[in-house]
């Protein structure tokens, strides 16, 4: 049985804040996904990926003190009225696909808030959510900044773990954009047997801490994802929030790439644009049954500090 899923990244670019005007943005943004979704689906596509927070604006470059007005960024149902369309064009087309956005859950009296993802198949069942456990950024306004990056203050890290699915004919893993530097988070998922990671981001070209290294987001945005795709022997897709938004310029560089480490497709504008490549899952025995063989080579007798607290 072959064992080739095409795969399509679907970049988008800016999305507006219109902040009179949310549930426009909303539907405007999801009508932009449909269009890549049937531009994937005339190439063959199986599967599309979206960025992280893909519904809205990259909304924690902001800081609200009133919580209704941060909660309008969040989605209480899903699908809701304004996403509903995405899993109707799932089914219609047969295809699949993976969504970041943020989640609003009310769990004992209190409102729970995450950074997720869900993968959704070609009947348009939702068969996995992730939510995004490394939360950069910063808790408290910090108004030295040109824009802020409040992830950690609006949401809570992720308590599913690292997860993994049986969807189009393999073992599929989820990460959101931060995880991406972190190499835990694609050894969590190849241990499990992830042959495929989708990963959808929001990556501000500045980085006010460390300004010097503005010029280097490109670069290290490749460097992480390619690391982890050869040193799990995982395809990774790796799907952008890109261009202006709001007066922040995002990177672009949407990518898939092979288990072997090398780029295979790349996105070459900051707008919507969908980029796509047939993955075969059974590439990643070329790494995991040789030189990335864990059960033959690991030592994990000799890891046990990775999983102890940092120390002080
Ligand atoms: N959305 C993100 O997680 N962004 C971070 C930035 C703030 C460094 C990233 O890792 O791309």
């Amino acid at each position: 049985m072959s064992r080739k899923v095409i795969v399509g990244a679907a970049q988008l670019g800016p999305i507006a804040r219109q902040e009179t005007r949310r549930q426009e943005t909303r539907r405007q943004a999801v009508a932009r996904m449909i269009a890549l979704m049937r531009q994937a689906h005339a190439r063959g596509v199986q599967l599309v990926v979206f960025p992280e927070l893909a519904l809205t604006t990259f909304f924690p470059r902001w800081y609200f003190d009133d919580p209704a007005e941060l909660d309008a960024f969040f989605e209480r149902e899903m699908p809701g009225p304004e996403t509903r369309p995405l899993f109707d064009t799932a089914r219609e087309l047969g295809i699949g696909f993976y969504l970041g956005y943020a989640e609003l859950v009310w769990e004992a009296g209190q409102a729970r808030h995450f950074n997720t993802s869900i993968l959704v198949d070609g009947r348009g069942d939702i068969v996995g959510k992730y939510r995004k456990v490394h939360l950069p950024g910063h808790h408290e306004h910090e108004p030295w900044r040109p824009f802020q990056h409040l992830e950690k203050r609006y949401f809570e890290p992720g308590d599913l773990g690292f997860g993994t699915w049986q969807a189009f004919g393999g073992t599929m893993g989820m990460a959101l954009c931060n995880d991406r530097r972190w190499p835990e988070t694609y050894r969590m998922l190849a241990l499990q047997g992830t042959e495929l990671m989708m990963l959808g981001y929001n990556t501000p070209i500045h980085y006010p801490p460390v300004p010097a290294h503005d010029h280097l987001q490109g670069f290290h945005n490749h460097l992480c994802m390619q690391a982890g795709a050869y040193q799990n022997g995982m395809w990774v897709v790796g799907v952008a929030k890109a261009g202006r938004e709001e007066g922040c310029d995002l990177l672009g560089q949407s990518c898939i790439i092979a288990p072997t480490g090398e780029i295979v497709a790349m996105a070459d504008t900051l707008e919507d644009e969908l980029i796509t490549h047939e993955c075969d899952l059974d590439r990643t025995r070329e790494i995991r049954e040789h030189i990335f063989n864990f059960a033959l080579h690991r030592r994990p007798e000799t890891y046990g500090l990775i999983t102890q607290p940092t120390p002080g």
